[in-house]
């Protein structure tokens, strides 16, 4: 299956219902038009005011175009939408040697997205190094060395409990010695409001910071669209504490909400990089916003 239609997939659940519906049956743009948009990009969790503000933009398009059906507004909106969504500036992997630093709450998908991660990058002609600094759960070196494995990707791992950021220094050591062009660092799922926790991930940067003072490094915040606005809601406070370059956006394969990546976007000012749209080693996607535009509104 090419990317795009990957995507597609992955976001039938958000975009197969109320969406598909308001540009799959009348071709008349009036005010129904609008409510049925209104209400279905709020039930998407795009949010409330990307929603408004897509609407003010779209209703200026539609008359400085004079446009007369649904299909060309629809055109308008995923030229919108991908305005609002396209990065400000390069991810740095794709400039060179980089740091990709996993951070967000349990659960949501961040071992499983580095793992990707990995063989993505591999397959990309790049020398991957994974940083299995998850000390804290029991069996996290495990399933990151799995995912290792099935990449063919080195990995640096300590005992359980052992401290993250002396796992980091001795990864950095290793991608020094190896010749490795990305350092790939998985972190224990924590709360934005854990003291200790988050002290410790400064910890880890600090160590980062000293050790590749020249590498790019750039700090993920794993969110997991099946929780919607909740995933917002740990956005805004994890970009509170933390430095935050970036958004993995995972299991949008499970979800209705998939307007989460819209929204995270307008709230953070930082942009998503990656999607999940599946548990398997192939089904995480790198962000693009007009395909995502596309495939979203194209259902
Ligand atoms: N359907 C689907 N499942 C996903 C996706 N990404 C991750 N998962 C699943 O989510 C579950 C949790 O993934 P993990 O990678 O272990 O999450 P984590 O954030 O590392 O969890 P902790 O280390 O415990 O904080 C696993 O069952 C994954 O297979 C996705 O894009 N789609
Ligand atoms: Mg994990």
């Amino acid at each position: 299956m090419g990317l795009f239609s990957k995507l597609k997939a992955g976001l039938a659940k958000t975009g197969g219902g109320m969406l598909a519906s308001v540009f799959g049956g009348e071709e008349r743009i009036n005010d129904a038009f609008y409510e049925e948009l209104e209400e279905a990009l709020i039930m998407a969790d795009v949010g409330m005011e990307t929603t408004e503000s897509l609407l003010d933009a779209l209703r200026e398009a539609v008359s400085a175009g004079k446009l007369k059906s649904r299909s060309e507004a629809r055109e308008a909106l995923i030229g919108i939408l991908t305005k609002t969504m396209v990065p400000a500036r390069p991810f740095a992997p794709e400039g060179g040697p980089a740091v990709l630093l996993i951070v967000g709450v349990n659960g949501v998908g961040k071992t499983t997205s580095l793992g990707k991660l990995a063989s993505l990058y591999k397959a990309q002609g790049r020398n991957p190094l994974l940083a299995a600094a998850d000390t804290f759960r029991a069996a996290a070196a495990e399933q990151l060395t799995i995912w290792a494995e099935r990449s063919g990707t080195p990995i640096v791992k300590q005992g359980e409990g052992a401290d993250p950021a002396a796992v980091v220094f001795d990864a950095i050591s290793s991608y020094k010695a190896k010749g490795r062009d990305l350092l790939l660092v998985d972190t224990a799922g924590r709360l934005h409001n854990k003291k200790n926790l988050m002290e410790e991930l400064a910890k880890i940067r600090r160590v980062i910071g000293r050790e590749l003072p020249d590498v790019p490094c750039e700090s993920l915040l794993v969110l997991d669209a099946t929780t919607g606005q909740n995933a917002i809601a740990q956005a805004k406070a994890f970009a509170e504490v933390a430095e935050l370059t970036g958004v993995i956006l995972t299991k949008l394969d499970g979800t209705a909400k998939g307007g989460v990546a819209v929204a995270v976007q307008e709230v953070l000012h930082v942009p998503v990089r990656f999607v999940g749209v599946g548990e398997g080693m192939d089904d995480l996607l790198p962000f693009d916003a007009e395909s995502f535009s596309r495939a979203l509104l194209e259902q």
